[in-house]
């Protein structure tokens, strides 16, 4: 018989979903609320299931027990990393190269070779200490770009595994892939794995010519043929926790946040912006698209007002820290040409907030403006409408976003175009509340239906049908 021990689900991510609080020499690890981490909930903390990966700080080695001892309680496993590997490995290779690259800012990527060589060797630290926790039967979900090679590292050690791996940003087309020096070999670590997912259809297409091209592999369908093995490629939307965001808008907190937020403000227009700081993300745009309204548009003066929530990220790479920069300069510039004694077009905050103040945000706001340069899915514009209790309010949303694919009802725009995106939020601003609602309506059905337990029970049937699938082909 098999054991339960022998077929666990390991999940395996560069960071642990914990947040750690170190007073008086004492490690408290409190559990981040993540959407993968509730999502994942219900895989990692059954039965002997755990959650490697990195827990967020540099742990001296006399002290890594005692923290190995408390995230065995959360049913977690640390892997830890020195500062100098969180350089390289982390804000280098993952942050100056991958990142970049597959959001289609080339220009933007550093090809060092120290950062490859962390890279290399901190993927194959995660799979030494996932080897402390792995059993030869075991399901292993590996999440995202950090990991690109662990699928290839665990195949090796582990040859009959079950291996998935999803992706959570975009997988570019073969002619900006084929631009990384490395190409091949996080090619041949991705198809360690025996299912690939992505958020879309387009990815899932990109990373297929992308292999088929690169390597000697060849393709069916969305099936590629290696050696022998078989690796199965599909989409996987990912979802949110509809529940969670739904309900939180009837709570009396966020309705007391509503409350104090909306007073004084019960004519005026609020257009709402939350974004992780990142060049991706397209925020200079969007704030352009603004001025270009206020120009054009003059009648809107005084009527609309732009909430702008940054929070701060990854702010030691010179990118992103000239990015703020220029944020401020331009929010800065905005506000004073067009503010008057009692209204202001841009409230702008550069940090993060808790979940019940945005919730009332997203609860608030007449219109919601999410216009990434490109974006794996884009949980925000998700959020939005799960918040939209009463089927009103308009979103806005880039078609470079995953989530366009499925939020069809969203007014979808060019994030290059201002013209386009002023034209949106015009057409916003008047839309009239029966179509409001006959959109929002179309869109909660879709974000409630596909939410995030359903993309994890998702992936985890599919892995266990293409293991399957592989079983029953060597057994003919
Ligand atoms: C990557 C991909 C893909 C934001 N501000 C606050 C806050 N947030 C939360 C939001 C949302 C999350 O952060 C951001 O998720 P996104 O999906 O929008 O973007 P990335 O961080 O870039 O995520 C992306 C995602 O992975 C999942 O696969 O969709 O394309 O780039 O959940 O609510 N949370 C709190 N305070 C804030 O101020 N508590």
């Amino acid at each position: 018989m098999t054991s339960v021990k022998s077929m666990k689900t390991v999940i395996i991510s560069n960071r642990l979903p914990v947040k750690i609080i170190e007073e008086n020499n004492e490690y408290t690890f409190i559990p981040s609320e993540g959407g993968l981490a509730t999502g994942l909930g219900d895989v990692y903390k059954t039965g002997n299931s755990i959650w490697v990966g990195w827990p967020g700080i540099e742990v001296p080695e006399d002290r890594q027990e005692e923290v190995i001892q408390k995230l065995s309680e959360l049913n977690l496993y640390p892997v830890f990393l020195t500062q100098e590997e969180i350089n390289l490995y982390y804000e280098g290779f993952s942050n100056e190269v991958l990142w970049p690259v597959f959001h289609y800012l080339v220009t933007y990527a550093h090809y060092e070779q120290s950062y490859w060589d962390s890279y290399k060797s901190v993927n194959e630290k995660f799979a030494k200490s996932a080897m402390q926790v792995l059993n030869r039967r075991d399901k292993i979900w590996i999440q995202d770009y950090q990991l690109l090679l662990l699928p290839g590292i665990l195949r090796e050690k582990l040859p009959s595994a079950t291996i998935g791996f999803f992706q959570h940003i975009p997988f570019p087309s073969y002619e900006i892939f084929r631009l990384i020096p490395w190409r091949e070999e996080l090619l041949n670590g991705l198809i360690g794995s025996d299912l690939i997912g992505f958020h879309t259809y387009d990815d899932v297409r990109h990373f297929i010519s992308t292999a088929t091209r690169l390597l000697p592999v060849n393709s069916s369908s969305n099936v590629l043929n290696s050696n022998e093995r078989q690796i199965v490629i599909e989409a996987f939307p990912m979802g949110i926790d509809f529940d969670k965001f739904s309900s939180l808008t009837t709570t009396k907190e966020v309705q007391q946040e509503i409350d104090y937020f909306r007073s004084g403000k019960e004519d005026m227009k609020i257009i709402l912006s939350i974004d992780r700081l990142d060049y991706s993300k397209g925020i200079l745009e969007r704030l352009k698209a603004l001025e270009l309204l206020l120009q054009m548009h003059p009648e809107f003066i005084g009527k609309l007002e732009l909430f702008m929530i940054v929070v701060p990220s990854r702010d030691t790479v010179p990118q992103y820290s000239e990015l703020r920069d220029q944020i401020d300069q331009f929010v800065g510039n905005l506000n004073a040409r067009y503010r008057s004694m009692d209204w202001i077009p841009v409230n702008y905050f550069y940090r993060s907030f808790p979940i019940e103040v945005l919730s009332a945000l997203y609860s608030s706001a007449d219109i919601c403006l999410v216009t990434p340069m490109r974006d794996g899915m884009n949980l925000v514009s998700k959020e939005y409408v799960a918040s939209r209790n009463k089927e009103d309010g308009v979103l806005i949303l880039s078609e470079m976003a995953g989530a366009s694919k499925e939020l069809t009802e969203a007014l979808v725009v060019n994030p290059n175009n201002l013209g386009d995106i002023m034209e949106a939020i015009v057409v916003a601003l008047k839309m009239p509340l029966e179509e409001q609602q006959q959109r929002m309506k179309a869109m909660r059905a879709i974000v409630e239906k596909f939410n995030v337990k359903h993309w994890v029970n998702n992936f985890i049937l599919r892995l266990n049908e293409v293991k399957d699938s592989q079983k029953s082909l060597l057994t003919k």
